[in-house]
């Protein structure tokens, strides 16, 4: 995969020298060039914003720094072999970034970032490449961050392991928290390593019983547990068609029922705790 990011921080992208990233970019699984807006700046400030049209607080991104940009990034990558680019532009008003993205994502050859600061870019800049690529417009979470150069370290940290060859065992991100599959619904619950007794703290007797079937139960427990404190909103959603008969129990005794319908909700007596 090749990955182009254009930012008025280029510093900002240095974490993709390092870890998972850094290392997939040495093994030649991904190729990372980070580009600075200002070099398609052409006046004396090396301007890259104006006040919004209409008024209001804050500055907008310009228009002819970002096309001209995107334009011979766009042209660099294609004379490199690069081909079926995507746009990926961090916003806060962008729709959220899942793992399900992710996936969509990583199955793309080159995605080209264009995170904003100030109050946005100029939106004919997306509305323009849309017409000659996937334009996403990423979210990644319900607050505010002064710029989009985060969420592009983000969205590549999570985008770079599902590549092929990236983690060292093919199967380490299938039963991820979120993942598509198995134990998709549910938030992973707590692990333990050597040593035994730490500070006093004993582990679960269960992980050292050798008793696979009841680790199993144990852990599906556990994720019930985490699931229904942490994101019960992932309970609400899930299909019960997948819950066996200890999963129902679990969940009662979390304060769960089924409805009628067959989805469980939680025993409003039970919401304060
Ligand atoms: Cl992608 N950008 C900014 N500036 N703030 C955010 C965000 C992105 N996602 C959540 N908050």
């Amino acid at each position: 995969m090749r990955i182009d990011v254009v930012t008025i921080f280029p510093e900002y992208l240095e974490p993709l020298n390092v870890s998972l990233v850094g290392k997939a970019r040495a093994r030649g699984q991904l190729g990372v060039r980070v580009h600075d807006l200002r070099d398609w700046t052409y006046d004396r400030h090396n301007t890259v914003d104006d006040t919004p049209y209409g008024g209001g607080p804050g500055m907008v991104m310009k228009t002819g720094p970002w096309g001209d940009a995107l334009d011979d990034v766009l042209a660099g990558g294609y004379e490199a072999g690069a081909h079926g680019p995507a746009l990926v532009v961090p916003t806060p008003s962008g729709r959220p970034f899942t793992q399900e993205l992710a996936v969509e994502l990583s199955e793309r050859p080159w995605l080209v970032f264009a995170p904003a600061r100030y109050e946005g870019i100029d939106r004919r800049v997306m509305d323009e490449y849309a017409t000659r690529m996937p334009v996403y417009e990423v979210s990644i979470g319900d607050y505010v961050l002064a710029g989009g150069e985060a969420a592009v370290l983000v969205v590549t940290e999570a985008v770079a392991r599902l590549l092929p060859g990236v983690l060292g065992n093919a199967e380490s991100h299938r039963d991820d928290s979120f993942a598509p599959g198995a134990m998709a619904d549910l938030l992973e619950g707590p692990v333990y390593t050597k040593p035994p007794v730490w500070r006093g703290r004993e582990i679960p007797d269960v992980l050292v019983s050798g008793h696979h079937g009841k680790i199993a139960r144990w852990r599906r427990d556990e994720a019930f547990r985490r699931t229904a404190a942490n994101r019960p909103d992932l309970i609400e959603r899930c299909d019960p068609a997948g819950f066996d008969k200890k999963d129902r129990e679990i969940l009662s005794m979390l304060g769960w029922s089924p409805e009628p319908g067959g989805r469980f909700w939680r025993r409003p007596e039970l919401m304060e705790e």
